[in-house]
């Protein structure tokens, strides 16, 4: 006989998510894949998904979602996250989350959404063009997380205001309905690289829509492509200063230092002193030696992976069955305290 679920709020577990709209980035991987490992293998029971579900809130071409969402398995199980460890799938395929979005989406409030800096950002100048699901996107996110009675969400900076607004949606569930059933959920913003910016603007985030290849390592790029980007990357003329503080007004600069700390695990400030005096024609070869060896396996073990897809759909499968085993009762009992009526 399988255990009973333990719904309780704050027994510790982790959810977080990617979406597949694209190749998986070096900020997607330092920001929170590896993020999503450490976890893993802290034994805090962990869930991480593909949210195929948020990359449709804009458009994108059904075959390349597909081959996304594969592709983004496989960048998580070639980075060391184990299906027999941590639960792996699909958001779409666990239809709890749209169900509990549903419910999210009546609870917060339009003044809220509306502060969303990353729906200003990713609507730019057209917001009347952009989808309703962009503008509904952080209460499905909300969704995402306490369907799970999710503890701690691993992240990049770029998803803190979501985290609050989850917070602030969960608080108003339990406030409103008098309960303490969903649990405030911890952010979990950590590492020397929590927002990887762009190799040729220091003040953007690097993204995988970029429609620049050269802004962005891919995780599925090749030993040589790696090392090129970053001999292009954008820097200054000064050389590198012994004390963070040197890196102050110098952006580019500050990025690859942060990119080089993720990479290695160590800190910004065991960098400086490492390297610190060093110009950039030094300072560059590390840094793509250090890339090319970090990333270069991980690329190859990614279409290792992708040459039996057919493994990967098993794994979601499972993954997705086990997700809603967990999902299911947290809905049902969501359901029971707004007065749904079931059987
Ligand atoms: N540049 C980054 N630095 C650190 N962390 C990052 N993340 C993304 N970019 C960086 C983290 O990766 C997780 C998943 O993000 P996502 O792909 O679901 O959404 P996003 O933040 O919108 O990523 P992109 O690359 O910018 O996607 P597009 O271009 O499709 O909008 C999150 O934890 C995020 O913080």
């Amino acid at each position: 006989m399988t255990a009973p679920i333990d719904t309780r709020p704050h027994t510790p577990r982790v959810f977080s998510g990617i979406q597949p709209s694209g190749g998986l980035t070096l900020g997607n991987y330092l920001g929170a894949i590896k993020r999503f490992v450490a976890m893993q293998e802290s034994g805090t029971p962990s869930l991480y998904c593909m949210v195929d579900l948020h990359a449709i809130t804009v458009w994108q071409d059904p075959a390349s979602l597909s081959r996304a969402t594969r592709e983004l398995c496989a960048g998580f199980i070639a980075s060391g996250l184990d299906p027999e460890k941590s639960i792996l799938f699909n958001q779409s395929q666990v239809a709890e989350h749209a169900q509990l979005g549903w419910v999210l989406s009546c609870v917060a409030r339009m003044g809220w959404m509306k502060r969303m800096t990353q729906f200003k950002d990713k609507a730019g100048k057209n917001a009347e063009n952009a989808s309703l699901g962009l503008f509904g996107y952080p209460a499905l996110m909300a969704a995402d997380i306490l369907i799970y009675h999710a503890t701690h969400v691993p992240v990049g900076e770029d998803q803190k205001q979501h985290l609050e607004l989850t917070r602030d949606i969960a608080a108003k569930f339990n406030h409103d309905y008098g309960v303490d059933f969903f649990p405030i959920t911890e952010p979990v913003i950590e590492g020397a690289a929590t927002r990887v910016m762009s190799l040729r603007d220091g003040s953007k985030k690097m993204s995988k829509s970029d429609p620049s290849d050269m802004s962005r390592i891919n995780m599925t790029d090749d030993a040589d492509t790696i090392a090129k980007k970053i001999r292009k990357a954008k820097t200054d003329a000064e050389p590198l200063p012994s004390e963070l503080d040197g890196l102050e007004g110098r952006p580019e600069a500050r990025n690859l230092v942060n990119i080089y700390a993720g990479l290695a695990d160590v800190s910004a400030e065991d960098v400086m002193r490492e390297m610190g005096g060093r110009a950039f024609s030094e300072f560059k070869p590390a840094l793509a030696d250090l890339a090319v060896d970090k990333m270069a396996p991980i690329s190859g073990e990614m279409s290792r992976l992708m040459q039996d897809t057919g493994e990967i759909d098993a794994i979601l499968a499972r993954g997705a069955a086990d997700a809603r085993a967990i999902a299911a009762p947290i809905l049902k009992r969501t359901y029971e305290i707004v007065g749904m009526v079931g059987s």
